[in-house]
């Protein structure tokens, strides 16, 4: 017979990941949230789960999944993972040999799959032993309100490199800001529930037209609305589109810039990059031994073993 959880303290295995994935492409589609779809947010918190690495200290990463608690979770910069968290709960329950690390990392690339975009490369094994010594300092996520230099300060933190950074923004294809969570408004492209190569190609396309603003809350972001699209006075008016000052420094900075214009030019490029530079992001700070288990020492600790 099959075994449907792994022994007590193992990493899944693929197989027994099977219908924690179909739990997880079940739950995408939300129709009272958002622009439909769980996808977006899911996502994002995958990132923001991994993105607090630390290459000189070797801290924060996707390990341990400190978010559920207020130290990292209650980072400014996290505002609204809490509904990502709330979608994969049910999984959690009803898969509880899947660690929440190990869970909303798939989900992510189960996500990017499901909404049109590549196969990301992804392997198991995290816990979620949280070490309170290392947990990330705030402010290690990227600040949207910032520039070319700020990217490359947090980026380069993580161990990427221009091009790796430009890929990862393609992920502003999905989803969209809220003015209650970042204070940012609108969203990057018209469909963003579909993963494209689209917001490479607008950031292009209106270069001349995006338009600088400032909110009501001080925030500056760019904007295009399409006059064409608009419709007549006092008619509805199509949602415009928008770019954080960080899209807009990918180019204006030169060596941003030629990525933008690859991608722009070639999704399948696109396509090949983002997933390799995801599936890196997500192991930052994982340990593997050959047999590719996980071998931090929180995980010989508590949790996974072989
Ligand atoms: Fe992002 N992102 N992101 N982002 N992001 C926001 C939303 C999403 C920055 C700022 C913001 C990445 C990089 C950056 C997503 C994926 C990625 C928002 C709006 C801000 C602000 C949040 C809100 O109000 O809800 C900045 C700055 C950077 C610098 O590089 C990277 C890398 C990724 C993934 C690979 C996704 C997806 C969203 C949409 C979330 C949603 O709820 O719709």
């Amino acid at each position: 017979p099959q075994q449907s959880a792994p022994a007590p303290g193992a990493a899944p295995t693929a197989e027994q990941l099977e219908p924690v994935k179909a739990a997880v492409r079940a739950l995408l589609h939300q129709p009272e949230y958002d622009d439909g779809s769980a996808g977006p947010v899911l996502v994002r918190l995958a990132w923001h789960s991994a993105g607090t690495y630390c290459k000189e200290t070797n801290t924060g990463g996707s390990n341990g999944a400190g978010m559920r608690y207020e130290k990292e979770g209650g980072d400014p910069a996290n505002a609204g993972l809490q509904h990502a968290r709330a979608f994969l709960e049910p999984v959690k329950k009803q898969f509880p040999f899947v660690s929440y690390a190990d869970l909303w990392t798939l989900a992510a690339t189960v996500a990017v799959a499901e909404m049109g975009g590549p196969a990301v490369p992804w392997q198991g094994g995290r816990t979620d032993y949280v070490d309170d010594a290392k947990v990330p300092p705030r402010g290690r996520l990227p600040d949207g309100a910032q520039g070319a230099d700020h990217l490359r300060f947090i980026f380069y933190r993580m161990g990427f490199n221009d091009q790796e950074i430009v890929a990862l923004s393609g992920a502003h294809n999905l989803g969209r800001c809220h003015g209650d969570r970042s204070g940012f408004e609108g969203k990057w492209v018209n469909n963003p529930t579909r993963f494209s190569n689209q917001y490479f190609k607008l950031l292009l396309k209106f270069e001349k037209d995006w338009k600088k603003t400032t909110l009501a809350n001080g925030l500056q972001q760019f904007v295009y609305v399409d006059e064409d699209l608009a419709g007549e006075e006092g008619e509805e008016k199509e949602e415009g589109l928008m770019m954080l000052p960080t899209d807009m420094s990918l180019i204006s900075d030169p060596k941003f810039r030629a990525w933008v214009e690859k991608y722009a030019a070639d999704q399948d490029l696109f396509f090949r990059d983002f997933a390799a530079v995801f599936a890196k992001l997500l192991e930052l700070g994982l340990r593997r031994d050959a047999q590719g288990r996980v071998v931090n020492e929180e995980n010989v600790e508590d949790g996974y073993r072989s």
